[in-house]
Parts: structure tokens; sequence; C-alpha cells
């Protein structure tokens, strides 16, 4: 019989030198295996005689179950360093930073900037922003709004209509953002204080019109605000909107259904190219619509017009966009060309404020 502790030696060194689960493997084959070397010397007990077998059993039994034993303490320890490396080496660093410049390439479109410097005129001004459906009903787009049944006002919107229902109603794109304002009369007690900023659509595409456009109407129901009140507002928004400290204005008495009187707002300008020079030189541009509300529509959402008046204002966003930046087409505003937006968009970050100023 062979040197049993040298045996056990040489085994151990083995099971320690393993670096991994195979390596492991191929050392207790070796030792426990069919061929293996404790293996021949258990086999070696047949031959021996019983006085030997005696303390040569128990001493080779031993040895075969401290190696298994030590085998598997070594499994352990390798299976536990395989997970750790793979971990290691499959680890993704969530914390990396985002890369430089990143906030930097992203643009804000002129007309989103436009509605924010606007929400925040007059959100200083103690007003709400309302918004509704871009798909609307005939009731709240023409019918609620003053615009009679067959009345050529209402061929005058170019309208987008759905197919009819059984019962022959027809949904419609809203033209203006005025039923916002129908809706929020309607869910709201007086006072009333709102702008509607948002999509609207007119069958109309050219130079200075595409079939989506935005609109921002305001609107002020109250029992005692007149058109005094009006003009110091519009007045007030132009300074504010322009960034200029006079504007001059002029109405123009004009027609809407949903007003009466009706009027049409100019401001002084002078033109340099595309840009408009506010408050100065000797033409007028046309910058908004207004008037009182008509005591129809101020029935028609439940209040009682000899109780509550009010005013309202609609104007062009991308219109007064075009004026304020200097951009000469309307219709790169919707062509989704990365180049325009580069060039005429603006700062993620530079949020329009009155006190930080409205464009940077
Ligand atoms: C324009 C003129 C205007 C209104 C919109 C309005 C809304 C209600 C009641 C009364 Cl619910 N009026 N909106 C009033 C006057 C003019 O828009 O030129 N828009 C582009």
């Amino acid at each position: 019989m062979a040197d049993l502790d040298a045996l056990e030696a040489e085994l151990r060194d083995a099971i320690a030198a393993a670096s991994d689960e195979g390596a492991l493997e191929a050392v207790r084959i070796a030792a426990l295996g069919k061929k293996g070397s404790v293996s021949e010397q258990l086999k070696c007990l047949g031959s021996m005689s019983p006085e030997e077998r005696k303390t040569a059993g128990p001493a080779l039994n031993g040895l075969r179950d401290r190696i298994a034993e030590a085998l598997a303490a070594r499994k352990e320890i390798l299976k536990a360093e395989g997970i750790a490396l793979r971990l290691k080496a499959e680890a993704v660093d969530i914390t990396l930073p985002v890369r430089a410049g990143g906030l930097e390439s992203g643009r804000i479109h002129p007309v989103s900037q436009v509605i924010d410097e606007i929400t925040a005129i007059f959100g200083d001004l103690g007003f709400a922003v309302a918004e509704g459906p871009d798909v609307e009903t005939d009731h709240y787009n023409f019918t609620a709004l003053n615009f009679p049944v067959g009345h050529p006002a209402r061929e005058m919107h170019d309208t987008f209509f759905f197919n009819p229902d059984e019962n022959g109603e027809r949904l419609l794109l809203r033209t203006h953002t005025s039923p916002v304002q129908m809706r929020t009369m309607e869910r709201q007690a007086p006072p009333i204080r709102i702008i509607a900023p948002g999509r609207t659509y007119r069958m109309d595409s050219d130079q200075t019109h595409t079939p989506m456009f935005h609109q921002v109407e305001g609107l002020v129901i109250d029992r005692t605000s007149h058109i005094g009140h009006l003009k110091w507002l519009l007045e007030a928004f132009c300074r504010a909107y322009f960034e200029v400290d006079k504007v001059e204005m002029r109405l123009r008495p004009s027609f809407f259904p949903f007003t009466e009187p009706s009027m049409e707002v100019d401001i002084r300008c002078r033109r340099v190219g595309n840009e408009v020079r506010i408050g100065e030189g000797d033409d007028w541009l046309e910058i908004l619509g207004c008037g009182m509300v008509h005591p129809n529509v101020i029935r028609f959402a439940g209040l009682d017009p000899d109780v509550y008046q009010g005013f309202a204002f609609g104007m062009g966003i991308d219109r007064i966009a075009m004026l304020k930046y200097g951009m000469p087409d309307l219709r790169a505003f919707f062509d989704a060309d990365i180049r325009w937006l580069s060039h005429y968009g603006f700062r993620p970050l530079d949020i329009p404020t009155l006190v930080g100023g409205l464009s940077a």
C-alpha cells in the first residue's frame, strides 16, 4: 500500500491549485474516478488479509471521505468566484454621466417658445391656461358661438369635417380655440380669466396658410369688465411680448359672430427686411381680433347676460412668432427640418419668464 499521507498531501495540493470547476473535476476523476489514485488503493483491500484490512480499511475510507469533502469545499469556492467574476465582467455602469453638450443640441420649436412666452405674460396677469379637444362638435365650434345654422360665417372657416354619424351629426377639427372657452364657461363660475392656446385646422394651404396652425384666445368674464380693460390688457400684452417700452395701438371696427362690438387691433411698426420694429415707423401691423362677448354666447354658456359680461380676443401664434423672430416662410414651421430648428429654435433651459426675460 502506498504512502497514504503523501497521496493525501499531493491531492490536497492539486485541489488547491485547481483554478476553475473544470480543472477541479479533472482532479476528482484522477482521485475518486474508476481508475483514480484513491479508488486504485481501495481495490487493494480485496487482496489483503483480514488483519491488514482492519487498519487499511478505515485509513483508506477516511482518505476517500476527506478528499471528497475537500473537493466539495473547493467547488463551492470556485462557484462563488465564478459568479463574482461574471458579475464584474457583465456589470453596466448606470452612473455614467450625460454626454457633454447633450442638453445643448436639443431645441424648443418657436411655436412652443411663443406659447410659453404668452403663458408667462398672461399668467402674470392672473390668467389660467385652458385646454380642450382638437376634435369638436358642430355645437361647440359653431352653434354655441353664435354662428347661426346656414350662416355664411360657417363657410368662411373651410372646416375639415368627419363623416356624419347615424343621426347625421358631423364631428370636425376645431377651426379656432373658442370651443375651449365655451367649455370653460360651462364648467366654472365667473370670474373667468383664461387663455386657450392650441392647434387649429382649416382647409387652406398657401404661402401664408397651413392646414394646421396655432391660435391663442383669451377670455374674461365677470360683472364689470369693459372695452377699457380690454384695451389696456392688449397694450400691456403687446409691450411685454414684443419686449418694447411703448406700443401705439389702433382699433378698427370688424365682425366676428361671437363678439359685439368686434374690433381688429393694429400696432404701429416699421418693416426692416423680414423683421418688424414695433412702436416706431409709419406702418400698421394687424395682430389680433377682439371684442365684447356677444350676449347670445353668454346665454349659450348658461349665464345671464344681464348679470355677466366680458371680452375675448384671438390671435395666430405662428404669425406673431414670425413677426417677432423674423422668419420669412410659415411653411418651414411644419417641415420638420432639423437645420431650420437648429437655426430658429430656442435653448431648452432658457425658460421664458417676465423677470428673467422672455427671449434670451
Ligand atoms: C382672430 C380673432 C377672436 C374671439 C376670438 C371668443 C371666444 C368666445 C367668445 C367670444 Cl368663447 N369670443 N373669441 C373673440 C374675438 C376675436 O379671434 O383674429 N383670431 C385669430
